[in-house]
């Protein structure tokens, strides 16, 4: 069990995510990698659960193996802010990006529960399990079921080990009933590490996300000819690398000659057979791309695309092109931005917004209600990556930001 501060708060939050990068909360030796329904992701969900339990809130887990926190409202059964994040982290990954917002959310209702106050909505606190689609080869599978905006065919999928869903422990015949209504959930809080340098940069500690950049993610295969490495002359190879090499290469240049807010990125590669004293047979690598607005977000992958399938076609090569998701720009909800602005300043943090270059579950959620997101700075804007680091005095203030975040749209229900 994870070692709790006694003293509830931001610290707290900052202390739990670290306490679970930690065995049995992690999938790996020496660092923190958690997939969607492995043993650590069970792991952490049970420490989790607790502290869910202790903040006064009632626990299940629904049919996409979220685990879900209720605290009622002034009247039992009344609609709820949803205030969430992931628990699933990258391969070797931080220890925040996803568990903070998650455990900010569980200390605000820890101390609503202290107060014994009771808003007039109800809260309940997700932990979605799959944001990174770090273990399957989808991402945000459980806030599209929670949202609504699953297909039941991006079900029936298996890991790198050929485990399925359903052997990995869901039912893919119930998992869409996971689905929430816009009666049931009236509006959406995310809070997240920035995971970019603009806060540190700005001075600040906090700051309302206007919105979400547009995302394109596409598996690309590549087949040419294996063979023998001493025996195959130079001339007469098929050989699929070198052409991913000039693709890889083709995305930075596209990317950058944009000189815009785009960007590119191949993040996984994988040459098969791979062997040293084999010529490979098939490349696959994966291609991300990203801008605030889906038409320059698209004008740049199309590009890249068509580079691809260039070099493919002067080298031979055969390129097969899936996408693996296509998610818009999501704008955040101008009235619970003024809300989030307003609470800042209430907290007594300077009032600034910035769009999210990183994707969020807020994106699919906004498909449910309306959404809000808060940034917390963290160091270097270094994410993704063990060294990711938040001041436990920035997610304190996180944490004032989003109790009087709570109190003013409390005062807004109760006006309606
Ligand atoms: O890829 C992203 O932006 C997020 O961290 N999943
Ligand atoms: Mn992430
Ligand atoms: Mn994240």
């Amino acid at each position: 069990m994870v070692a709790a501060l006694d003293t509830p708060g931001g610290a707290r939050a900052v202390a739990r995510c670290d306490g679970l990068r930690e065995a049995p909360y992690s999938d790996m030796e020496g660092g923190l990698t958690r997939g969607y329904l492995t043993p650590a992701y069970r792991a952490a969900q049970d420490a989790l659960a607790g502290w869910m339990e202790a903040a006064g809130m009632a626990v299940r887990r629904d049919a996409a193996a979220n685990l879900v926190g209720r605290y009622e409202g002034e009247a039992p059964g009344a609609p709820a802010l949803m205030i969430a994040s992931h628990l699933d982290s990258v391969r070797h990954g931080g220890a925040y990006d996803g568990p903070l917002g998650i455990l900010l959310g569980v200390e605000c209702v820890a101390a609503l529960h202290a107060a014994g106050r009771r808003l007039p909505f109800a809260i309940e606190v997700y932990a979605f399990g799959d944001e990174e689609g770090s273990r399957f080869p989808a991402a945000m599978l459980t806030s599209r079921a929670v949202a609504g905006t699953l297909a039941p065919e991006a079900l029936d999928i298996a890991d790198a080990d050929g485990v399925t869903l359903q052997q990995a422990g869901v039912d893919p015949a119930t998992y869409l009933s996971a689905r929430r209504r816009p009666e049931e959930i009236f509006a959406y809080l995310e809070a997240h590490i920035e995971q970019g340098p603009v806060l540190e940069d700005e001075g600040l500690a906090l700051g309302t996300v206007t919105g979400i950049a547009a995302q394109l993610r596409y598996a690309l295969t590549v087949r040419g000819l294996a063979g023998h490495a001493g025996t195959s002359s130079m001339a007469l190879r098929c050989d699929p690398l070198p052409g991913v090499a000039e693709m890889v290469l083709a995305a930075e240049q596209v990317a950058r000659a944009d000189a815009s807010d785009a960007v590119a990125t191949v993040g996984r590669i994988e040459a098969l057979p791979g062997a040293a004293n084999v010529i490979a047979g098939e490349v696959r690598f994966t291609l991300d791309v990203r801008a605030g607005e889906q038409a320059r977000r698209d004008r740049v992958a199309h590009a890249i695309l068509a580079c691809c399938r260039d070099v493919a076609q002067t080298r031979g090569l055969d390129l097969a092109v899936e996408t693996v998701h296509d998610l818009p720009p999501s704008p955040c909800d101008p009235e619970l931005m003024d809300l989030m602005d307003a609470a800042l300043a209430d907290a007594g943090q300077p009032v600034f917004r910035l769009v999210s270059g990183a994707g969020h579950d807020a994106m699919n959620m906004a498909a449910l209600c309306p959404t809000a997101m808060l940034f917390i700075r963290c160091r270097g804007g270094i994410s993704h990556n063990p060294a990711e680091h938040v001041e436990p005095a920035d997610a304190e203030a996180a944490l004032a930001v989003m109790l009087a975040f709570l109190e003013r749209l409390g005062a807004s229900r109760h006006a309606r």
